[in-house]
């Protein structure tokens, strides 16, 4: 039995008061019911400790009953675990004090997903979907000693139940279950259904008095003021006069006598803030947050608090009709913003075991690359409120998918009204983060009715085929829409991504654009150039991850292409194939595992680095581009740029350059050659673009100086000539052309080009030298080289940190210094470094 003590209460609502964001669940007397949880298989006699929030499968683990599931194919034999169901049990006493309360409520801040909560025998609710909290009153029933106990169903049994009840089939079966999608398996994650109480769990009273909510809106800003106004929801037991006070960084804004009626009130309040600090995205400018508080006070004394971090900045997608078709853009404060970024996948199978520190370092390598935007995609979870605190702080703006993913779903209604209440809770929880840009109704269900062919193979009725669609229109084309509409109506409602599938012209003259034509499509990474549309929110190429990565999964015995072990780890049925059929096209393909895996590297950069030159080029026709995909919630092979422990693809590195604010990107149009600069920048700058070429030895066998003027916010071609012309008299195989610029500030940006591919390149021993030395962010690598060193790979393998630069291409006389941040010690780094290069593998 645990005896609750308000010491762990009180830092449970410290917790909630920091975290800044609106909270619909009450905060006063709050007790946490987080711990002492037993489980069992429902079934077995004995119970085994359990870690709430949790998963039955950590606890399991935990436990020794089960093996790691990610190890080698450990996933297959573990799959009785989803068809089990399973008891969780705890018993609490409660202080005398808090029973004395009104109105106490239990909360469950999330169940995964079909729960029984029994509390002292009663059966007090039968949870069912995954993305909402549960707050259920409960004041009757709880006595000093208590035992809860949560009977968990079989999410696959369920499933099954509720398709079979239904009238036809869905492509998915997945989709009668309001449970993040991916876990039922993806063509990047294994098929790992959880059941838990994955979400905290606790006992609170309602106070006399209290702010439910608290809604900060930017309307607009004129000049250096910015007008604002706030929606406060208000609890009272009885019929008063009172007062709220907003407090900006302890300083009183604004403050308003109220009329309290007994039951909800809500109170508007418009507010004024001269000389605003804006909030905008990384590169832009900073991310200025405001602390809000917000009082109620009645009888003259301070009855509730409620923080907030707003962030002042107006965002809006803009779509308008142009000559070409209609615009997609995110303006941000009245400007115009060019995305760049990802779509973003859960970081886990097994959720609750994400860190903060995870979160945090996911976030700034999406920072580091010079991100801008984050789509979460809708086949994963609604991410908990430290993720998108992390991206109010580092300037990142959220593109939201509601969890709806590649199926059509049931329209009936307990359906609808489980979606509905899941929506309403996650717009309110988000809606003051100034990152969220845009709520989109699902992942790619529009594209996959029109396209994918459902109709014939799951052979519809005509009728069935009307209910369906209008089932679809149900809850994206209205329920969705107006709930946006209602509770965060300042930001704008998309109702599918992409809306018109890759292969009609039309997706690339309107709406976001998923171009899957390269990898499903088979085709070379030069259609990336072509088929560049308003929003490319999605496109990508697979890669192993870490050789790191694979060991912690793979025995030595399992590193070939493609053993039993290494096929668990590669969820896209013809995965291989298409690597090692793309991998033909430009090198030669690696005989060594490791070699292949590094190789299959610099195979997704140089393909998704072509896309992002050529998406950022076509600005402002194009205004985004998001990759498929930013990580992996597992060790995989998968179009992720960074692998599930954080190691950095070549492509993270290459999306890095590529997506700085000042870009330069050198395109060949048949015979001709074009130097362009895309600049995000709001200044012009001036200076000098240097254009060369030179052989591998580093002969300089022609160089042009230009002096140029880079508008503001441009994209151009500032140089191009005929490649007949140029390289005449230089074999194309042998010479590389260079491109640079140096900025006002002195920081230079350039581009490598080569004149035929990899794999014909002539190649020859680099010679490379190098040095270490420690550095305070924790070492500094100085690298020179006598010729062409293509593609180096520096590897502190074992150590955790990422370089300044890896994957790159080293000139000769010039010699470079590279850093690895990391907080480790590394003994003899010079000795335990790690280069590689293409020619050790020609
Ligand atoms: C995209 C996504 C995912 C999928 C990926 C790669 O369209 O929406 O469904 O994992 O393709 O196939």
């Amino acid at each position: 039995m645990t005896k609750i003590n308000f010491s762990s209460s009180i830092m449970v609502l410290v917790l909630l008061l920091n975290i800044g964001c609106t909270n619909p669940i009450s905060k006063l007397y709050q007790l946490e019911l987080n711990n002492n949880w037993q489980f069992r298989m429902v079934g077995d006699s004995m119970y085994l400790n359990a870690k709430v929030p949790g998963l039955v499968h950590l606890d399991l683990m935990n436990a020794g009953i089960i093996k790691n599931p990610f190890y080698r194919s450990n996933e297959d034999s573990i799959q009785w675990v989803a068809d089990e169901d399973w008891e969780y049990k705890n018993e609490f006493e409660l202080p005398q004090d808090f029973l004395t309360n009104k109105n106490i409520e239990l909360h469950f801040e999330g169940l995964d997903t079909y729960a029984d909560v029994y509390l002292n025998g009663s059966l007090i609710l039968e949870a069912d979907n995954m993305f909402r909290q549960w707050s259920i009153e409960v004041s009757k029933l709880l006595k000093a000693k208590n035992q809860l106990l949560i009977y968990f169903h079989s999410p696959t049994k369920k499933n099954l139940e509720a398709a079979q009840k239904y009238n036809y089939p869905l492509p998915e079966q997945r989709a009668f279950t309001r449970k993040a999608p991916y876990q039922f398996g993806w063509d990047w994650g294994p098929k790992l259904t959880t059941s838990g109480i994955w979400k905290s769990v606790f006992l609170s009273a309602k106070k006399e008095f209290e702010i439910n909510t608290s809604y900060f809106k930017t309307d607009s800003i004129n000049g250096s003021t910015a007008f604002l106004s706030a929606e406060i929801e208000i609890h009272s037991e009885a019929e008063k006069k009172g007062e709220l006070k907003i407090y900006s960084q302890n300083q009183l804004i604004i403050s308003k006598k109220i009329n309290l009626k007994a039951g909800i009130n809500l109170e508007k309040l418009d507010i004024k803030i001269p000389e605003a600090e804006l909030w905008w995205t990384n590169g832009l400018g900073k991310q200025h947050l405001y602390k809000f508080k917000t009082e109620i006070i009645v009888d003259g004394k301070t009855k509730d608090s409620f923080k907030n971090k707003i962030g002042i900045r107006t965002v809006k997608l803009v779509q308008k009709k142009d000559e070409k078709g209609e615009s997609f853009f995110f303006e941000l404060n009245g400007i115009p913003v060019f995305m760049k970024g990802a779509n973003y996948i859960p970081q886990d199978n097994f959720l609750t075991r994400v860190d903060s520190a995870k979160y945090k370092t996911l976030i700034e390598n999406a920072k580091l690359a010079n991100m801008n935007m984050l789509r979460i995609w809708g086949g994963g979870i609604y991410e908990n409120d430290l993720f998108y605190n992390l991206c109010d702080q580092n300037g990142i703006l959220i593109w939201q998918d509601f969890m709806f993913a590649g199926s059509m779903y049931p329209g009936d209604e307990q359906f609808i009204e489980s979606c509905k209440t899941e929506a309403t809770q996650q717009i309110i929880r988000l809606r003051n983060h100034p990152s969220v840009a845009l709520w989109c109704g699902n992942n790619e269900v529009d594209e996959a009715w029109h396209n994918w062919g459902w109709q014939q193979q799951l052979n519809y009725s005509e009728e069935e085929q009307k209910e369906i669609w209008e089932s679809y229109q149900l809850l994206f084309h209205s329920t969705l829409p107006k709930l946006v509409n209602s509770f965060n109506p300042q930001r704008s409602y998309w109702p599918s991504s992409p809306s018109i599938g890759w292969g009609h012209q039309e997706s690339l003259e309107k709406g976001d654009s998923h171009y899957w034509g390269v990898w499903w499509g088979d085709q070379p990474f030069d259609v990336y150039k072509q088929k560049v549309g308003r929003f490319m929110s999605e496109y990508g190429f697979q890669a192993f991850p870490a050789i790191s990565t694979l060991d912690s999964v793979l025995l030595p015995a399992d590193k070939f292409l493609i053993s039993p072990a290494l096929q668990t780890h590669e969820k896209h049925n013809r995965g291989f194939e298409i690597i090692e059929t793309y991998m033909k096209r430009e090198y030669k393909i690696p005989e060594r595992f490791e070699d292949y895996t590094y190789v299959s590297q610099l195979l997704q950069s140089k393909g998704i680095g072509k896309a992002i030159e050529a998406h950022r080029r076509a600005k402002p026709y194009c205004m985004g581009t998001l990759y498929w995909q930013l990580n992996d919630c597992w060790p995989v092979i998968s179009w992720s740029s960074i692998d599930y422990y954080g190691n950095w693809k070549a492509l993270h590195y290459e999306v890095k350059k590529d997506f700085d604010d000042l870009m330069i990107s050198i395109d060949q149009q048949n015979d001709s050659i074009f130097v362009w600069i895309v600049s995000d920048r709001f200044n012009s700058s001036e200076s000098e673009l240097q254009i060369e070429l030179s052989d591998f030895a580093g002969n300089i066998l022609w160089i042009i100086n230009l002096d140029i003027t880079l508008p503001a916010n441009s994209s151009q071609k500032y140089y191009s000539f005929s490649v007949n012309d140029k390289l005449r008299s230089f074999d194309p195989k042998q010479v590389v052309l260079k491109a640079s610029f140096k900025d006002n500030d002195g920081k230079i940006f350039d581009r490598l080009y080569y004149f035929s591919k990899t794999k014909n390149l002539f190649l020859s021993e680099p010679e490379l030298t190098t040095s270490v030395i420690e550095i305070t962010e924790g070492y500094e690598i100085t690298i020179k080289t006598k010729n062409l060193a293509k593609n180096i790979f520096l590897d502190f393998s074992g150590y955790s940190g990422r370089f300044s630069e890896n994957y790159f291409d080293l000139l000769p006389n010039e010699p470079k210094k590279i850093k690895f941040i990391t907080s480790e010690e590394i003994p003899n780094p010079d000795e335990y470094l790690k280069i590689k290069n293409l020619f050790e593998i020609y």
